[in-house]
């Protein structure tokens, strides 16, 4: 039986992140992808690419997951961008309902090119309502920082400090990813499981084309726990899809450049007519 993965999270209209990254990804692990969509994030070309967010309304975001839950039992879902607080309340109410296992919460609190926090309302519902049912939550080390309430995280030291503290949040896992943030060498991410740390390193790639890579991350995170690895191994496997990904990153527009979900499977050589 092929495995059914849901993402509720928002439309990037750019292509790269969002929605359009998880079911991407979805697709890349052989995963049959369902999506529910929070908002709709578009980007203007005549105004330095400045984002707008506009939330769907949270009475479609309940039909949505109402269509797609008629066709329960799901294997593993995850959230990303939220929209807004009746989204994220109905989110946990089907989570409830249908005694969703399997749950991968990225805290996505902003998105690349604006530094402003999404709605910290937002944020703090999230936090209440939907990390105490994560299998795992992923947060870079900006999220990181303010999920733990510690700031800016530096060292692998405090980022092993702020993933005990994500954890009394709820959360049954953690790996904040350090990535091009952390100044290291190396792509570092931590992980945590209650008891253990365990580091993952990959090389760090010295390329501006990464948008998209934290929602392309945590969705093939869910997909491997859908196809039953375990936490660990599911962030293991990830963490190559990723940098695969990042590493045949594409120049997408004027503004900015994407990571290639398809790059692990070399999906550009399908299709090709001999
Ligand atoms: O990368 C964070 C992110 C998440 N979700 C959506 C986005 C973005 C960034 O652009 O558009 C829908």
């Amino acid at each position: 039986m092929i495995k059914k993965v849901l993402t509720v999270a928002g439309s990037d209209s750019s292509g790269g992140a969002g929605i359009q990254a998880d079911l991407k990804t979805f697709e890349e692990y052989g995963t049959f992808g369902f999506s529910a969509l929070t908002s709709i994030v578009t980007m203007d070309p005549d105004e330095g690419w400045s984002h707008l967010v506009t939330p769907i309304e949270p009475d479609l975001v309940e039909r949505q997951l109402k269509t797609i839950f008629a066709g329960a039992p799901l294997d593993a879902m995850k959230t990303g961008m939220l929209g807004t607080i009746e989204a994220i309340e109905i989110t946990r109410k089907y989570i409830d309902n249908f005694s969703m296992e399997n749950i991968v919460i990225d805290p996505v609190m902003a998105c690349k090119g604006t530094s402003e926090l999404l709605q910290p309302e937002n944020v703090a519902a999230m936090t209440r309502l939907l990390l105490p049912k994560a299998t795992i939550t992923t947060p870079n080390l900006v999220e990181a920082g303010i999920l733990s309430e510690m700031g800016d995280l530096t060292s692998v030291e405090q980022m092993k400090e702020a993933a005990k503290k994500i954890l009394n949040l709820g959360p049954k896992n953690v790996v904040i990813k350090g990535g091009h943030r952390l100044n290291t060498d190396k792509a570092i991410d931590l992980f945590y499981d209650g008891s253990e740390f365990t580091i993952f390193e990959e090389e760090l790639f010295a390329t501006d084309f990464n948008h998209g890579a934290g929602c392309t991350f945590a969705a093939a995170v869910t997909t491997g726990l859908a196809k039953g690895y375990s936490v660990e191994k599911s962030v293991a496997l990830a963490k190559k899809f990723v940098a695969a990904a990042i590493k045949n990153g594409q120049k997408i527009n004027p503004f900015l450049g994407h990571v290639w979900h398809g790059a692990y499977n070399r999906a550009e050589d399908r299709m090709n007519e001999k």
